[in-house]
């Protein structure tokens, strides 16, 4: 079976338990070794092969080429692929025997507290949690008040609420391995994952595969084939052409083989969204027609569309409609054929492979993991983007080693120094490393390096990285503040969320953007699947308003130049077209265009 999943799994658990120690032990290290456990977890979850197979072919040799794994840790994995246990994990386990994973992501309740919740009232779980939160037994335990208890039980409702959904960028590996292998099975027309994860919604609920067939009997052979997957935990549903089953990675995935004359119309039905399913169907009825899952069919029941989605709409008048707006939110209004607007935007969402560059991007000189040159070539020879920002934090950020005037300045002319040198060594290939710095914005809203140094640099990003209880007028304040400081060219991760983890610090959004229209700011589309900040209906309300966007990844390794795709998802899913979206210009338009 896939072993990717639990690996990373059981080296996050090592990273969270780690923190639990951390002061204890007084190790200097400790803070580093829980980055790296942390580091190798995402980067395994992000792999395309599986560690299994790397190992089979190369042992540790192949192991220790996995960016970010290093001989500790590959050690440790190969431990676990030939015995399927780690001893290392084990006694760590006997320790805290507590299912740490339950409270990933759950915010403001770290690592200690889990500890000391555990050593005091012997919580394990997420529901003992909410029980003694409950019964009010938290509130007596040391450095614990009443109010701390009713803070944990609110943030516990918000945790809850996210609801088993995964992130997009947990799943999106995964998903896009299983649709290939399904594509290439025997007698297999065509394989498409539909449902939120064609929407490229934020979070999936579950994973949903339409697959065409020759004929009946390869349908059975599919069916066969996919609840035998290694990565199916558990088959609980299966019929003649359906099946359903639940994964190793905790999400349940959904089958559905449909003959070729059907092809469009199951994707049509299966990509959703539910809402828009019944607008359309609505508008097949206006027209004496039926749709369903099946095909589009006649007063006498003649099916006469079916087996394309483009053929599915057309015949109820309708354009062909990106799966990313299916929403009921106006897209169908827009789609009718003949309609003037269609050609603006419908058509001309921004596409996957429009953008030039990316402007927020990180070093090793803070909390980056790789040099400026690396995280260059990585983006040009792999990526094929023509420029990148390097926006390092800066000095208030102290947890990131933020960098203050003088670093800063002596960043920048190394850019440029690294800027020739690549231009020497392959000349075929234009790209431009611009400097650039993500600033904090301070308490009270202005910013931590000054203007004469920001002035220096190419473009400059800031950002609200603290305080985030401050009330909504203070937080929005903050942010207009940095909006019409002259040296700012972008606001970052403009709400500060994290999905399913943190709702991030309270902003009227609305008065953002007009600030961000009247100082020419641009607003940053952060494409980091945990974020997506701005998300869709912000994006669609900037357009509206005239805001210019950037679509960033966040980079903190060239792995991670990966989830712009994650962002151009949300920006389509905000109805973005291409001229929306800054950086996929070059960079000197881009350049000549701000502030
Ligand atoms: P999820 O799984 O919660 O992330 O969201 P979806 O959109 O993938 O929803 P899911 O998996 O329940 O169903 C996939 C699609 O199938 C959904 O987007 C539309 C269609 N569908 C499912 N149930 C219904 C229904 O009761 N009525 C209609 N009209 N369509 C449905
Ligand atoms: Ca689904
Ligand atoms: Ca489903
Ligand atoms: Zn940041």
């Amino acid at each position: 079976m896939s072993k990717n999943s639990e690996a990373a799994k059981i080296l996050r658990e090592i990273a969270f338990i780690l923190q639990t120690e951390e002061e204890k032990e007084n190790e200097p290290n400790a803070i580093f070794k829980v980055r790296s456990y942390n580091r190798a977890a995402d980067e395994i979850q992000n792999l395309s092969f599986d560690i299994g197979d790397i190992y089979k072919k190369d042992k540790l040799d192949g192991l220790l080429k996995i960016p970010s794994i290093g001989k500790a840790i590959a050690t440790k994995l190969e431990e676990y692929i030939t015995t399927g246990k780690m001893h290392y994990y084990e006694e760590l386990k006997k320790e805290m025997p507590v299912d740490v994973s339950q409270f990933f992501g759950l915010e403001g309740i770290g690592p200690k507290t889990i500890k000391t919740l555990y050593r005091n009232l012997g919580i394990k779980s997420i529901s003992d949690l909410e029980k003694a939160a409950t019964e009010g037994k938290i509130r007596s335990i040391p450095g614990f008040s009443k109010k701390k208890e009713e803070l944990i039980l609110k943030k516990l409702h918000f945790f809850k609420k996210g609801g088993g959904r995964l992130l997009i960028g947990e799943v999106y590996p995964l998903v896009k391995r299983l649709e290939e292998r399904l594509s290439k099975f025997r007698g297999v027309n065509q394989a498409v994952a539909v449902g939120s994860f064609r929407r490229m919604k934020e979070t999936i609920g579950d994973i949903d595969y339409v697959v065409s067939v020759e004929s009946e009997k390869e349908g059975d052979k599919i069916i066969d084939y996919f609840v035998n997957m290694p990565e199916v935990k558990e088959v609980t549903g299966r019929g003649s052409a359906k099946a359903f089953v639940k994964l190793n990675i905790g999400i349940d995935a959904d089958l559905l083989v449909v003959p070729a004359v059907s092809f469009g119309a199951a994707l049509q039905y299966f990509t959703g969204s539910k809402e828009h399913g019944v607008a359309v169907r609505k508008i097949a009825i206006s027209k004496g027609l039926r749709l369903n899952e099946w095909g589009v069919f006649d007063e006498q029941k003649n099916r006469i569309a079916g087996s394309t989605e483009e053929g599915v709409y057309q015949l109820l008048g309708l354009n062909w409609i990106p799966p990313e707006i299916r929403e009921n939110r106006g897209e169908i209004e827009l789609a009718k054929i003949g309609k003037k607007e269609e050609k603006t935007r419908l058509s001309q969402l921004i596409g996957y492979d429009d953008l030039k560059g990316d402007l927020q991007v990180h070093s090793n000189s803070t909390d980056g993991t790789m040099s400026i040159e690396e995280m260059a070539l990585y983006a040009r020879d792999k990526f094929g983007l023509n420029y990148i920002a390097i926006s390092d934090h800066t000095k208030s950020l102290r947890l990131t080693n933020g960098l203050d005037e003088q670093q800063l300045i002596n960043q920048a002319n190394r850019i440029e120094e690294i800027n020739d040198e690549i231009k020497i060594s392959n000349k075929n290939k234009y790209f431009r490393i611009l400097s650039s710095a993500e600033v904090n914005i301070l308490k009270d809203g202005s910013l931590d390096i000054s203007n004469n140094v920001l002035d220096k640099l190419d473009i400059v990003g800031a950002a609200i990285h603290s305080n985030f209880a401050l009330p909504i007028e203070v937080q929005t304040e903050r942010l207009v503040n940095a909006a019409q400081n002259s040296s700012i060219d972008i606001i970052f991760h403009p709400t500060g969320r994290i999905i399913n983890r943190r709702e991030g610090y309270p902003v009227n959004i609305s008065k953002l953007i007009e600030v961000a229209k009247d100082s020419n700011t641009v607003l940053e589309i952060d494409g980091h699947y945990n974020r997506l900040d701005l998300k869709d209906e912000y994006i669609r309300l900037a357009i509206e308003n005239e805001v210019k966007l950037v679509i960033d990844s966040d980079a903190h390794h060239p792995s991670h130049y990966a989830f712009l795709k994650f962002g151009i998802g949300q920006a389509r899913r905000g109805w973005a077209t291409k001229s929306d979206i800054l950086n996929t210009l070059s960079a000197k338009e881009l350049l000549d265009g701000l502030k």
